[in-house]
């Protein structure tokens, strides 16, 4: 890690920076990664790098679906891998659901380190991607799936996703909740929920709200109460207004 000393203003920025090109490293991050986390950071500036009241919106229905859903999957990607292994596994421990290995950019050996790297930050299990089970719509390596995780799965949480398979996933008749600080991508206008959002901010407060919905027995909000696009135009609405400089 580079010796960013806290006091910098951009500290945290800077720390993810450094936990995406140890992903590399390691092996676990495709090189690609540090294109995508380039974008996000730019998205994330003009968000504010804080949580907006859109996001928080977007969580409260994630957490509704993704309790209320009979098979919830997590998908797990080189650049989350690398960013949030802890909170992941604490998502598949709220959840009781699995988190499995799928990577859009095929390199040696990669999938198994993604799941080393999870299984020694504490996963019980990483499910991993088979030729037994594939998806429908998509031609890429994100075909190969899991019979028993994304190929049964109601509802897959997918953080950073590309855009193919989050269609193919809807395609397949399964809900999709995505974290993408980009609201216009192509996953962000498909998933039928966007958090618009760091990954890193995300997850923690997705469990909190998770944990809170298992333990007060409340009415949980439907589809109905949630307007995807809405919350997406609401995103795009605070962007063009940002004028901060972080
Ligand atoms: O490990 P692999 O092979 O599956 O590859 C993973 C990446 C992310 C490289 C791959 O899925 C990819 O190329 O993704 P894209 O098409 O670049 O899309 C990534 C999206 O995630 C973009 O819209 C970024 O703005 C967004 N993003 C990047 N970093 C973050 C993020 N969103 C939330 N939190 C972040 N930290």
């Amino acid at each position: 890690m580079s010796d960013v000393p806290k006091t910098h203003p951009r500290y945290l920025s800077l720390t993810l920076r450094d936990k995406i090109v140890e992903g590399v490293e390691q092996g676990i991050t495709s090189i690609h990664g540090l294109i995508a986390h380039g974008r996000g950071e730019a998205f994330d500036y003009l968000i504010g790098e804080v949580t907006q009241p859109f996001a928080i919106e977007a969580i409260h229905a994630a957490a509704a679906m993704l309790r209320l859903s009979n098979h919830p999957v997590i998908s797990v990607n080189g650049n989350v891998a690398a960013l949030a292994p802890e909170a992941l596994i604490e998502l598949g421990q709220v959840l009781n659901a699995p988190l499995e290995v799928n990577i859009f950019h095929t390199e040696t050996g990669r999938e198994k380190k993604i799941r080393e790297h999870l299984l020694k930050h504490g996963a019980p299990d990483v499910l991993m991607p088979t030729t037994e089970a594939q998806l429908s719509y998509i031609d890429s390596n994100r075909k190969f799936v899991h019979p028993e995780g994304i190929f049964r799965a109601d509802v897959v949480f997918v953080p950073l996703e590309d855009g193919d398979r989050c269609e193919a996933l809807r395609k397949m008749g399964k809900d999709v909740v995505t974290v993408d600080l980009n609201p216009m991508s192509r996953t962000a206008k498909q998933a039928s929920i966007t958090i618009v959002d760091n990954v890193v901010r995300a997850l923690p407060l997705l469990c909190e709200e998770i944990r809170k919905l298992s333990a007060a027995d409340m009415e949980m909000p439907t589809r109905k109460d949630y307007d995807n696009e809405a919350v997406l135009k609401s995103a795009l609405q605070h962007i063009s207004r940002s004028g901060n400089g972080n």
